[in-house]
């Protein structure tokens, strides 16, 4: 599980799959807002370089990592041409058992929310044990989850229009 070898926005950029054909949700969580700021950053110009139009993204906003899941249903019943959502988030470890029913409930419910709809739904979402290391994934020194995620995305989107 350990990235310290893997930097996040380190792909093959030749083995990406053109993104113009495709619509793309994102979902960014507010909690940690700074971090999830630079992840929905990541996101959405790594999607814009491989070719995903502009006007063919929509994004939204949450008030935390829990709601994500909500979010992926709601996006995903109105807009039924969407071909992925990314969502993305920062849940940091603190004193209280918050961070593994968050974490829990957030990987559960958009797995769900994705084999619900049979459409990709990414987990962009840093669970780290402190801030100094979701700085290092959202931009940092280990790369930016979101630019993993919007690669995910495309790549997906990819074999959901040819498999
Ligand atoms: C309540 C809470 C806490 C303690 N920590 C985080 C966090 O680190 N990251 C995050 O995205 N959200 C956190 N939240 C908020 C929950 O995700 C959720 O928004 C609230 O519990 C309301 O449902």
């Amino acid at each position: 599980m350990a990235t310290q070898l893997k930097n996040l926005s380190d792909f093959s950029h030749t083995t990406v799959p053109d993104g113009n054909a495709y619509k793309i949700a994102i979902a960014v969580a507010e909690w940690n807002a700074d971090v999830t700021g630079n992840l929905y950053t990541g996101a959405l110009e790594t999607l814009i370089k491989h070719g995903v139009l502009p006007e063919n993204i929509i994004s939204v906003a949450v008030p935390g990592s829990f709601e994500l899941t909500g979010a992926a249903d709601i996006l995903l019943k109105k807009h039924t041409e969407l071909d992925a959502v990314i969502c993305l988030g920062c849940v940091i470890q603190g004193d209280t058992r918050h961070f593994d029913f968050i974490c829990d409930a957030v990987a559960q419910g958009i797995t769900q929310v994705g084999v619900k709809y049979s459409k990709p739904v990414i987990f962009g979402v840093l669970t780290t044990n402190d801030l100094q290391q979701a700085i290092d994934r959202s931009g940092g020194k280990h790369g930016n989850k979101g630019d993993e995620a919007a690669i995910t995305a495309i790549k997906m989107a990819h074999l959901l229009a040819t498999a």
